[in-house]
C-alpha cells in the first residue's frame, strides 16, 4: 500500500522521487510528508554512524564501510500522517564534488558534522556551509561528534561560537556510543513535526 521512494542513479546523477499518497484507515488518500535532510562533513567524521544512529539501524560492533556517492536512511517520524525524514548521507569522493549543489538542492534540514578530534574537519565546515542556501534550509544543525574520544582538538566553546555565528543549532554527541543523541533527536523530531510545510 505504501509506495514511497524510488531512487535512481543515472551515472552519479541521483534522483530521489517520492510517490506521495497513502490511504488512511477510512480509505481517504492523504499526502505523505517528506523531508529531505542532508548529512554532510569531512570523511570519517561519523556521518554514516550518526545517520544510522538516528534511523535506529546502527550496530555498535559493525565496521562502517566508506560511503560511495550517497546513502539513504529513512526515519519514520511520529505524526498525524505518514511523515518521513530521508537522510542523504554524503560520501566524500572527489568525482561527486560537482554534484554537491544538486545534493543540497531543496533540503529542509542540513546536518553538518565534524569530529572534535580533528581540527581540519572543523576548519572545513566553512566549505560545507557554502553549499547551504540560507533561504531554503529550515534548520541547520552543527554536530560535534566523537566526544567520547580522550583527545579533543576543538573545545565546546569554539564549536558553540561557530554555530552561533552561522545561525546553526549546536549539539555534541558520540554517534558511536549514543551520548547526547537523545537531546539532538528530540530537537530534530520537533523541528519536523512543528513545521507544517506540506
Ligand atoms: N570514537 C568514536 N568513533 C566514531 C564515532 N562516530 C563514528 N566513529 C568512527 O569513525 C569512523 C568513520 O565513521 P563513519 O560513520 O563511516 O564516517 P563518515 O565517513 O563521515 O560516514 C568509523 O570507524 C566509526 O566507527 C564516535 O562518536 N566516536
Ligand atoms: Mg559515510
Amino acid at each position: 500500500m505504501e509506495k514511497i521512494l524510488k531512487i535512481t542513479d543515472f551515472h552519479h546523477f541521483i534522483i530521489c522521487e517520492v510517490d506521495g499518497m497513502v490511504n488512511n484507515a477510512s480509505n481517504n488518500e492523504i499526502p505523505i510528508k517528506y523531508y529531505k535532510v542532508i548529512v554532510a562533513g569531512d570523511g570519517a567524521v561519523g556521518k554514516t554512524t550518526l545517520s544510522k544512529r538516528l534511523a535506529g539501524t546502527l550496530r555498535e560492533d559493525e565496521v562502517q564501510k566508506m560511503t560511495f556517492g550517497v546513502d539513504f536512511h529513512k526515519i519514520d517520524m511520529i505524526n498525524d500522517r505518514p511523515t518521513y525524514a530521508f537522510l542523504w548521507d554524503l560520501g566524500g569522493q572527489d568525482q561527486f564534488r560537482h554534484f554537491q549543489d544538486q545534493f543540497f538542492h531543496a533540503a529542509h534540514i542540513v546536518i553538518l558534522i565534524y569530529s572534535v578530534e580533528w581540527f581540519h574537519s572543523f576548519i572545513n565546515l566553512s566549505t560545507w556551509l557554502k553549499y547551504v542556501k540560507e533561504e531554503q534550509a529550515i534548520k541547520i544543525y552543527l554536530i560535534a561528534n566523537k566526544i567520547d574520544s580522550p583527545y579533543r582538538a576543538i573545545t565546546r566553546e569554539e564549536g558553540m561560537d561557530f554555530a552561533a555565528t552561522n545561525k546553526m543549532t549546536y549539539y555534541e554527541v558520540s554517534a558511536l556510543y549514543g551520548t547526547g543523541i537523545l537531546d539532538f533527536k528530540r530537537d530534530f523530531t520537533s523541528t519536523i513535526n512543528d513545521h507544517g510545510l506540506f
